[in-house]
């Protein structure tokens, strides 16, 4: 408690778990790393399956700047196959262990399952990243609110399986904004309090090229709800829908997306090339001076 942890704009915020600070309150965005514990995912799938080697990899993001660490132990790319809860806590639950304690990083474990959140949070987890934004488990609400974690809501479409089968919306940036909404009131009625959520668009899930400009382009209209919002573009196919690149060399347009959504209002900055995506949101961040988004409690 009480640990402050450095913003990449040369500010400070206090994230920890029951601290009267939202994270990104005082006006630094914040990298969150991604640490997949999976054989599949799309960019980085199987390589840090062993334990150690997530451990490892995750101490190396947050040495790199990371200010929050996410913990993943299911694929949720476009067509992944679902896994048990049971595997899913083997792979990322070590992980989570050899974690708290040992990196000043807060440690965030991206699950939709309600057992795998109850054992990441014993064992160190002080976020649930949830991108189903509770609905897979409803009682997942519940978990965070008799704990002091804070949580990520994201909007998808539909299941990770079937979410890129034409995706359609009226209009998406209003769309995902009512969405974001309706699933905060959830959380709210379930005794989650307002300055433990963030929201998220969810860049990919269920989304075209042109829904994922959409959402970065009007992202304003999302950070106008209140709360912090994250961002995942890192590596996204969209990125190679626009450029033609494969997922190794999607860096340059990772660092575009991120360095349009901080202009936009972003606050937390969902990556995997940590230290190159924190130099571009400090500049960034300098250029832009203070965030155009507010919370309720800043
Ligand atoms: N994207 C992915 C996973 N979790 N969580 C949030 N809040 N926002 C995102 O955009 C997001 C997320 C997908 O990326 P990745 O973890 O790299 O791949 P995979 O799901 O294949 O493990």
């Amino acid at each position: 408690m009480g640990r402050r942890l450095e913003a990449v704009a040369g500010l400070t915020v206090d994230p920890s778990p029951g601290s009267n600070q939202p994270v990104g309150a005082s006006g630094g965005p914040l990298l969150m790393g991604v640490v997949n514990v999976t054989p599949d995912s799309f960019s980085d799938g199987g390589r840090f399956l062993d334990p150690d080697a997530a451990a490892e990899h995750g101490a190396r993001l947050a040495a790199d700047g990371a200010a929050i660490l996410d913990i993943g132990g299911e694929s949720t790319r476009p067509g992944a196959q679902p896994v048990t809860a049971e595997e899913e806590i083997e792979r990322a639950v070590p992980v989570v262990e050899r974690l708290a304690g040992a990196t000043p990083a807060r440690l965030s474990i991206d699950t939709m399952k309600l057992d795998v959140a109850r054992a990441a949070l014993a064992a160190g987890a002080g976020v649930v990243n949830d991108v189903s934004a509770f609905r897979a488990d409803p009682e997942m609400a519940g978990l965070v609110a008799s704990s002091a974690a804070d949580c990520c809501l994201m909007h998808m479409r539909g299941e990770p399986r079937t979410m890129q089968e034409d995706p359609r919306y009226d209009d998406v940036v209003s769309d995902v904004a009512s969405f974001l909404e309706e699933r905060m009131r959830f959380a709210l009625a379930e005794g989650v309090p307002e300055e433990r959520i963030w929201l998220d668009p969810g860049i990919g899930f269920g989304k075209t090229v042109e829904h994922n400009l959409a959402l970065l382009r009007r992202l304003g209209e999302i950070v106008a709800i209140g709360r912090p919002v994250v961002i995942g573009a890192s590596r996204k196919s969209f990125l190679g829908g626009l450029t033609g690149r494969e997922v190794d060399d999607r860096l340059p347009g990772t660092i575009a997306a991120n360095v349009m959504a901080l202009e936009r209002g972003a606050a937390i900055f969902r990556v995997h090339d940590v230290a190159e995506v924190r130099d571009a949101l400090r500049v960034t961040a300098a250029t832009v001076g203070p965030p155009p988004w507010t919370t309720p409690n800043s």
